[in-house]
């Protein structure tokens, strides 16, 4: 028989040991998930084992690869595990008498994971974000499972003891086991878009690589290129965790009032004629002078031809996007059904496939309206309808139903602030007026009469212009004002508008000075 009193217990230091260990499992299954999901190359707890295997003295290093032979790295990663475990237990114990200690171990481990990371050659700007949600996860934890335990008391055993404990043990199961589940999402979720992209990466699509138009570049080396390449241009999606497409997975439906329904496999839509375009496609959200913008050569299937075979009915105005995420948008029938307009399911961006993140397999690109009202990413269901029976996803949240592009320019080259020198100072940016066209460029300098610019050549009408102008500054401070003016003759207008609801309004200014 037990004694009656065997069971009065203090709090055990096994207890806060424990909890340091919850979170620290928890912090590097985050950690890893954010990994994966962010298709990073490796943890940061990889990252460490590398570290150590860069600075461990040659002669050390060689004799643990000749002891545990191919085996090292695994081994070194566990040896790691297990060091960043005992912190953890030790963090977890010292949260019973201090809240900031435990921090301090954690933002120790974590600054030291982040020097692992950054200082790999291949680190990108995103490469912090895994060890911060690993450190934030760590301290979030640690203090959630710890709080019943400091109800704990040490000296009797009271049913509310009873109770504190209980809860501390399912805190720490739950906790435990969601972080564990993380991980293993993450790993499945990365595994997936490292397998889409591998699909993506091997496919032989019938589309074609094709250099700038001759003619293009005004001659100011600062400007951007007026081809925007595939890693820089811009994005935009509700989706946290982008959809990842296996081609062999993806089909289209083409429905509603329609005569007869079409549904396309990613071959047959391969299978039939491809046109190839330079279109600039922009966002709403742009504020004056704004980066949301890109011009790219895209090729892809014509919307109108598709739409011709299913058989438009009359009363139709619409037609409603949605994308394999769920978002969806409302785009005005006649821009889809013009042959002129070129709208296409685009399969390929400046001659490779879509990037995923720019919705590959398929997207729609619609030259002339913004992206929020046609461009839509991952689509898998266009439904021929009326605008007045239904609400897209922007439309539902106050942004205009339609959203024809507005005329609009940019300087680029000088940036505002800007030290110039004093003498011929060559200005410079872009212009556009999709699917209009634009016939000039104006630019004021300090408030001075409106004066022409150089253009660019463009291929048609559907992609910004580049434009340059050589003006004389003098010693001091001066301001550049851009407009342009449109082929259909409308001067782009100075009243300044927000984005919302259809697209921003203004002349861009900068401010230089010339020394
Ligand atoms: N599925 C999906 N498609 C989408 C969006 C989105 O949130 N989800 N955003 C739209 C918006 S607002 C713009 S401006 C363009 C941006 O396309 P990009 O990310 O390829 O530049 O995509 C459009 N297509
Ligand atoms: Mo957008």
């Amino acid at each position: 028989m037990m004694p009656e009193n065997m069971d009065v217990v203090t709090t055990p230091r096994g207890a806060w040991s424990a909890a340091g260990a919850v979170a620290g499992v928890a912090g590097l299954a985050v950690s890893h998930a954010a990994t994966m999901v962010l298709t990073l190359r490796s943890s940061p707890l990889v990252a460490v084992a590398e570290l150590v295997i860069q600075h461990v003295p040659g002669v050390v290093a060689e004799r643990v690869i000749e002891f545990l032979g191919t085996k090292d790295k695994p081994f070194l990663v566990v040896v790691i595990f297990i060091l960043m475990m005992l912190f953890a237990m030790w963090a977890g114990r010292l949260a019973e008498r201090s809240w900031w200690k435990p921090i301090l171990v954690w933002l120790g481990m974590g600054g030291f994971a982040l020097l692992a990371v950054l200082t790999r050659f291949d680190a990108t700007a995103l490469d912090y974000l895994p060890v911060t949600a690993g450190v934030v996860t760590w301290i979030v934890v640690l203090s959630f499972v710890t709080e019943p335990l400091h109800s704990i008391d040490a000296e009797s055993d009271t049913p509310a003891d009873g109770r504190s404990r209980r809860s501390f043990i399912i805190r720490s199961t739950v906790l435990g086991v969601a972080g564990i589940g993380v991980g293993i999402f993450g790993q499945n979720f990365g595994a997936k878009r490292r397998h889409v992209e591998q699909t993506r990466r091997l496919l032989n699509l019938p589309i074609t690589d094709r250099m700038p138009p001759m003619g293009v570049h005004v001659e100011l080396d600062d400007l951007p290129p007026w081809q925007t390449p595939n890693g820089v241009f811009y994005k935009i999606h509700t989706a946290v965790v982008v959809p990842t497409i296996e081609p062999q997975d993806w089909s289209l439906r083409i429905h509603g009032l329609v005569d007869q329904e079409i549904t396309l496999t990613y071959q047959e839509l391969i299978d039939r004629p491809i046109i190839q375009r330079w279109i600039t496609l922009n966002c709403v959200s742009n504020p004056v002078g704004g980066p949301l913008i890109g011009n790219a050569w895209w090729s892809g299937v014509r919307l109108s031809d598709l739409l011709e075979e299913a058989g438009v009915s009359a009363e139709a105005d619409a037609i409603l996007q949605t994308s394999q995420d769920g978002w969806t948008c409302g785009t005005p029938i006649e821009a889809v059904t013009d042959p002129e307009r070129h709208a296409m399911l685009a399969i390929g961006m400046n001659g490779d496939a879509l990037p995923i993140d720019h919705g590959f397999p398929v997207r729609t690109v619609v030259p002339g309206l913004y992206g929020y009202v046609s461009a839509c990413k991952w689509v898998v269901d266009i439904e021929v309808t009326k605008f007045e029976d239904f609400e897209a996803y922007w439309t539902g949240k106050g942004w205009s139903e339609k959203g024809p592009v507005k005329i609009a320019s940019r300087i680029d080259a000088p940036q505002n602030g800007d030290d110039v020198e004093v003498g011929v100072v060559s200005i410079g940016g872009h212009a556009w007026a999709q699917h209009t066209g634009i016939s000039s460029v104006e630019v004021a300098i300090d408030g001075g009469d409106w004066a022409p610019v150089e253009l660019g050549f463009v291929p048609n009408t559907d992609t910004w212009v580049q434009w340059k102008a050589d003006v004389e500054l003098e010693e001091g401070d001066h301001t550049v004002l851009v407009r342009a003016v449109g082929a259909d003759g409308e001067t782009q207008t100075g009243v300044e508008r927000d984005t919302a609801p259809d697209g921003a309004t203004g002349w861009h200014q900068i401010e230089v000075t010339a020394k």
